[in-house]
């Protein structure tokens, strides 16, 4: 798709939108060389449902597979660069009166693409903490002659209590960040446009800030090669992926 085939409204919307949102997902990341979530893991890990690694209970039964599953992934976004679309969004950030950015990613890729004060709804790879009393843990830098073998490892124990170290993701059943969270459902309530990019809008309550703004009266545009269940309330759906699109948003 090129520009001249995008809807001329959209770009009308967005020069005299006094608010945008962005919602991102971990479509944005996959022309970076990460795998979307529910995408076929790799090697090692092959053998293992993404969806049944990401909960405290596979953590508390086996610590070692569930962090060593974390230091893979960890490791492999240290690798990998942000992407076009990353860097459109950041640009974008200047351009458009405001821009509230909501990312269900935990890479770090927008913020090393220079978009500020990212509201990262599902934490981050990058800030372990103490299960037990909440310590943040300090990760050793990146040793590149030794990287995580992609395989099952001890997690480091906390400095003040001793007890395990753990991702500082939201795992599901767990409660999003309150204070994340209620920015995030305030921006989805008072924006006047919202990009849903690169999500399958399945996971909750992430999935309902498009709805809210919907029903909010905003207009409501979607990036995805794939149909979701979010297409019959989109304005706009744009079939195509986030480093080919959003680049064509910017002036
Ligand atoms: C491209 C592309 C390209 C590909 N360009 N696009 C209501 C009903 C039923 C269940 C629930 C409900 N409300 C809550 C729940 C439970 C649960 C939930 O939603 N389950 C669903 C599966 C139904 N939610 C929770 O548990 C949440 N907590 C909660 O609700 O707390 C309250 C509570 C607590 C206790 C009891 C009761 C209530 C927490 C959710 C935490 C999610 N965490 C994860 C893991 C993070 C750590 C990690 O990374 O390991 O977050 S799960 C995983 O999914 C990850 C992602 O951030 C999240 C969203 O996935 P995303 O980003 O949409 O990725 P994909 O892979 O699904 O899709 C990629 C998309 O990109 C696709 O559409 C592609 O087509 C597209 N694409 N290439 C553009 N180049
Ligand atoms: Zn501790």
């Amino acid at each position: 798709m090129t520009k001249d085939q995008f809807p001329p409204a959209l770009l009308d919307w967005l020069r005299t939108s006094k608010h945008l949102a962005i919602l991102t997902g971990a479509g944005v990341s996959q022309e970076s060389g990460i795998p979307t979530f529910r995408d076929a893991l790799s090697g090692f890990w092959s053998r293992f449902d993404p969806m049944q690694l990401a909960t405290p209970e596979a953590f508390d039964a086996d610590p070692s597979l569930v962090w060593g599953w974390y230091e893979w992934r960890r490791s492999q976004v240290l690798e990998c660069q942000p992407n076009a679309a990353h860097r459109a969004i950041a640009e974008l950030a200047v351009q458009v009166q405001r821009l509230t950015l909501i990312t269900q990613n935990v890479d770090g890729l927008h913020e090393r693409a220079g978009s500020p004060d990212v509201l990262c709804l599902h934490g981050s790879l990058h800030r372990p903490y103490c299960r037990a009393c909440g310590e943040p843990h300090r990760l050793p830098q990146r040793d590149a002659s030794r990287p995580p073998k992609g395989q099952p490892m001890p997690p480091p124990a906390c400095a003040s209590c001793g007890d395990h170290i753990r991702p500082g993701v939201v795992w599901f059943g767990e409660v999003l960040p309150a204070d994340i969270w209620t920015a995030s459902e305030k921006a989805a309530g008072s924006c006047d446009l919202l990009m849903s990019v690169g999500t399958s809008s399945l996971v909750y309550p992430a999935a309902a800030l498009p709805r809210i703004a919907h029903r909010k009266g905003a207009k409501l545009v979607q990036i995805n090669p794939e149909p979701t269940s979010l297409d019959p309330l989109a304005d706009v759906n744009l079939r195509g992926t986030a480093a080919q699109l959003l680049p064509h948003l910017l002036r």
